[in-house]
């Protein structure tokens, strides 16, 4: 692994400059011609503890899970907040709503978490809170 820029044309043989892999990311750096280009050829591996993905241009990016925003709009974000979508820090799919007791709020709103079927049926209120859960 070095800091070889890739630069000029391709060559098709052993030396070829675009197949250096500078950042060792599996995607070869290129030259803009070929069918691998590193777009960002100083970046990766991702480090998929802190939720970093890699994209097919060779550039890292945050998974869903990681990116501190609560792509599914429930209350709860991200892998570290707790949403029960995220089942690691790299999972790109922060797209199920945590709502355990189905009133409609989300887990990250829900005041009154337990909310019983009947009731959720009765209708809660912004908190998801039944006027029988309130105190
Ligand atoms: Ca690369
Ligand atoms: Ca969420
Ligand atoms: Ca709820
Ligand atoms: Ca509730």
């Amino acid at each position: 692994m070095g800091l070889r820029a890739c630069v000029g044309l391709c060559r098709a043989d052993d030396t070829d400059p675009c197949l250096i892999d500078t950042d060792d990311d599996g995607v070869n750096d290129g030259n803009g011609q070929g069918s691998q280009l590193d777009l960002c050829p100083n970046e990766g591996p991702p480090n998929s503890a802190a939720g970093e993905l890699l994209d097919g241009d060779g550039c890292i990016f945050l998974a869903q899970c990681s990116d501190t925003v609560d792509n599914d709009n429930d209350g709860v974000t991200g892998f570290s907040g707790g949403d029960a979508s995220c089942d690691t820090a790299d999972d790109d799919s922060e797209d199920t709503f945590d709502d355990a007791d189905n009133d409609g709020v989300g887990d990250g709103d829900d005041l009154c978490p337990g909310t019983t079927v009947e009731q959720a049926n009765e209708g809660v209120d912004g908190d998801g809170c039944h006027v029988d859960q309130l105190p």
